[in-house]
């Protein structure tokens, strides 16, 4: 893939890389960075959309903010983000998404459907009805997003991993993938997927998801960016090929390369 590159992106390419391993002289910063000083695993790791590198130092001060919990649940898929009080809940939470509120799709839940697709034994339609019967958990977690923004809400809803056992998911691929109703598109790996703490999150602060917010769903993952938790979700589907997401592809486009 890297052959196609025009040399001037190579050049760049390059020069980030080198500007990154320099900055990482801090065994620590070292430890966290270690496997993934490539320009995408950097990306995927930070979420910075890779047209935006020209300033590295900003990236690693942008994933060196968060906080170590939630850094550690980042690059260690066994560890738990971290959970607060009620009290600390972000109060307005911030919406946000690739166009303003007002463009937010509004989904009709009386006929809405959940698609299957992919490596999944029972691929028949879900209901809201039915969804909303799969038993509930609720969680306080903190949304940090690449913008520069972080903030604390409730989401509750069934564990992703009971759906995916439910309708005979193939556990041992690689990928789950989502399309959404607003043309976002965004995958997660397996180990994620299964995550306790990730959710099918129908309710935010225990009502139901308002339409800003995601409705009828959002992958709640707390131990993911923000870009990582698609809303509006329509079709969920389980795969070997890596499918990619709206803002890694258009990272990935603009150098052409992992
Ligand atoms: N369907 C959809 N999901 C999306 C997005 C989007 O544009 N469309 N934006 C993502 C980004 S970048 C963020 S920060 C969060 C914002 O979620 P919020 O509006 O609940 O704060 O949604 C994520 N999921
Ligand atoms: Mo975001």
């Amino acid at each position: 893939m890297d052959d196609k590159l025009p040399e001037d992106i190579k050049r760049e390419r390059e020069a980030i890389l080198h500007e990154a391993n320099g900055l990482l002289k801090d065994p620590a910063k070292r430890r966290l960075f270690g496997n993934i000083l490539t320009l995408g695993g950097l990306s995927l790791a930070t979420g910075i959309v890779l047209k935006d590198f020209h300033n590295v130092q900003g990236v690693l001060d942008a994933v060196s903010r968060f906080n170590d919990g939630v850094q550690g649940a980042i690059f260690n898929p066994n560890s738990r983000a971290p959970l607060y009080a009620r009290s600390q809940i972000t109060n307005p939470f911030p919406f946000n998404a690739f166009y303003r509120l007002p463009q937010a799709p509004v989904v009709d839940g009386s006929s809405y459907k959940l698609e299957l697709s992919g490596q999944i034994r029972d691929k028949r339609p879900w209901t809201l009805e039915q969804l909303y019967l799969l038993p509930q958990v609720s969680q306080v977690t903190r949304h940090i997003c690449v913008e520069g923004w972080s903030a604390i809400g409730e989401w509750g809803g069934p564990q992703f991993s009971t759906f995916l056992h439910l309708i005979g998911a193939d556990l041992t691929c690689k990928y789950v993938g989502f399309k959404c109703a607003d043309g976002y598109y965004e995958s997660i790996d397996m180990p994620t997927a299964l995550h306790p703490q990730t959710l099918m999150a129908f309710t935010f602060r225990q009502h139901t998801l308002p339409v800003y917010y995601g409705y009828p769903f959002k992958i709640r993952i707390p131990t993911k960016l923000g870009y990582k938790n698609p809303k509006h979700v329509t079709e969920i589907f389980v795969t070997n090929d890596f499918p990619g997401g709206y803002w890694v592809d258009r990272g990935y486009n603009w150098f052409g390369g992992s």
